[in-house]
């Protein structure tokens, strides 16, 4: 069996996407998802310019020696673009061995160890009675576990708060939006927010919560500190993890959950937090962190320090990595949640699936493969718009952590 053709698709159907498909000599094909949220260009340039040309006769069902050629080969390892783009090929690739295998994909990984997969949602107000009134709406969607962030009283454009009620893209507009940051007025604000939700919703619900790289380590500490009589089910990337030995200080001193990795790209940006006991999930997930095979790597480490897997799964992760992930989340043993938020119902048309949502639950679909397709004819009516994340500034002007 020999790979043909592989190409990269494009496609703004509500926010951007950009997918690979790998054609082989025997008529199956892959889908991969390669999408870097306001950098989808530079992926698709890595792609068609570096890894493409490599890929063309090479055998699919080799996947774990593509996979190090791709990584070892380039010499310049790691990185946010390499590595989606390596999780692309993967990705694909998996998908060609299972639907070889006319298997679905969690079947190639060793099969379920779990009937269904545990999803959150995202609720998000402008306030807190709108906050706390959006997660009621989740809790009527069926959903047992949501995400809850406020808009905060004299901090323009928080970060979390969306435009519409399901669907939250923070890349607004082709050049970053600025906007600006009050930690202070923060750290007052969010125990409010969760002594509401317990107050009303009571004490079994999850709910986790997202402070984005906003904080310093001991104020992170001191929110993890307020927020434990709420019992959140994590508190996600509490402070930048670039120096993972900060961890240790905000651990010393909170027995809040604490959840890390949707920007990390491989198993060396997992190592210390994970070996040193300093996280509780790790956030990393198909597309960010290699692929299939890579992110099977981190987590089995994981396992050994009892650190559970919470994949990202925002918007900016296309059907197919939810699809991907799902496969990964029904085989994982050492799963804790998994992170949906909806996509739009054009994505949707343009990426026909068959996992489907239930009661709280995401369930992986039996088809063969990852079970994600893409319809490159609609694809092809939704062009690329520039899109950026946006850039934070404190009140003094000082660049900040977005
Ligand atoms: O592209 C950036 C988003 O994926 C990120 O802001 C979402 O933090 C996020 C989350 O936890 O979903
Ligand atoms: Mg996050």
């Amino acid at each position: 069996m020999k790979i043909t053709a592989a190409r990269v698709i494009v496609t703004s159907p509500g926010r951007n996407f950009v997918t690979l498909k790998v054609l082989t000599d025997q008529g199956v094909y892959g889908i991969g998802d390669a999408t870097l949220n306001g950098r989808e260009l530079a992926v698709a340039a890595y792609l068609d310019d570096h890894v493409i040309p490599c890929l063309i006769g090479r055998d699919p069902a080799r996947i774990e020696d593509i996979w190090q050629f791709l990584y070892r080969g380039a010499y310049w390892r790691r990185g946010p673009v390499t590595m989606r783009a390596i999780a692309a090929v993967d990705v694909a690739l998996w998908d060609i061995k299972a639907k070889m295998a006319g298997m679905p994909l969690y079947q190639l990984l060793g099969g379920r160890s779990r009937d269904r997969v545990l999803v959150y949602g995202h609720a998000n107000g402008a306030d807190l009675e709108s906050t706390v009134d959006a997660v009621g709406q989740y809790l009527q969607l069926g959903y047992t576990a949501v995400r809850a962030q406020s808009g905060i009283p004299g901090v323009a454009m928080a970060y979390g708060v969306g435009r519409g009620k399901l669907h939250y893209e923070p890349a607004d507009a082709a050049l970053p939006t600025e906007t600006v940051w009050n930690t202070r007025k923060y750290l007052n604000h969010a125990p409010q927010l969760f002594e509401r939700l317990r107050v009303r919703f009571g004490q079994d619900i999850e709910l986790l919560h997202d402070v984005h790289h906003r904080l310093t380590p001991m104020e992170a500490a001191q929110l993890g500190r307020s927020l434990e009589p709420y019992r959140l089910f994590w508190l996600e990337d509490a402070t930048p993890a670039e120096n993972q030995d900060a961890f240790r200080l905000i651990r010393a001193h909170t027995t809040t959950p604490l959840a890390v990795g949707e920007i990390f790209n491989s198993i060396w940006d997992c190592k210390d937090l994970i070996q040193n006991q300093l996280i509780d999930y790790i956030r990393a997930t198909v597309v960010g962190a290699g692929g299939i095979t890579h992110l099977r790597r981190i987590a089995d480490f994981a396992a050994l320090y009892q650190v559970r897997t919470g994949c990202h799964g925002a918007t900016d992760l296309s059907p197919v990595t939810m699809g991907a992930a799902l496969h990964f989340d029904t085989w994982v043993p050492n799963f804790g949640i998994q992170e949906y938020m909806r996509h739009s119902t054009d994505t949707d048309a343009v990426f026909p699936h068959d996992y489907r949502f239930e009661q709280g639950c995401l369930y992986a679909g039996e088809s063969p493969g990852h079970g994600v397709d893409i319809d490159e004819a609609l694809a092809a009516r939704f062009p690329y718009r520039p899109a950026s994340l946006p850039v934070a500034r404190l009140e003094d002007g000082t660049v900040w952590n977005w």
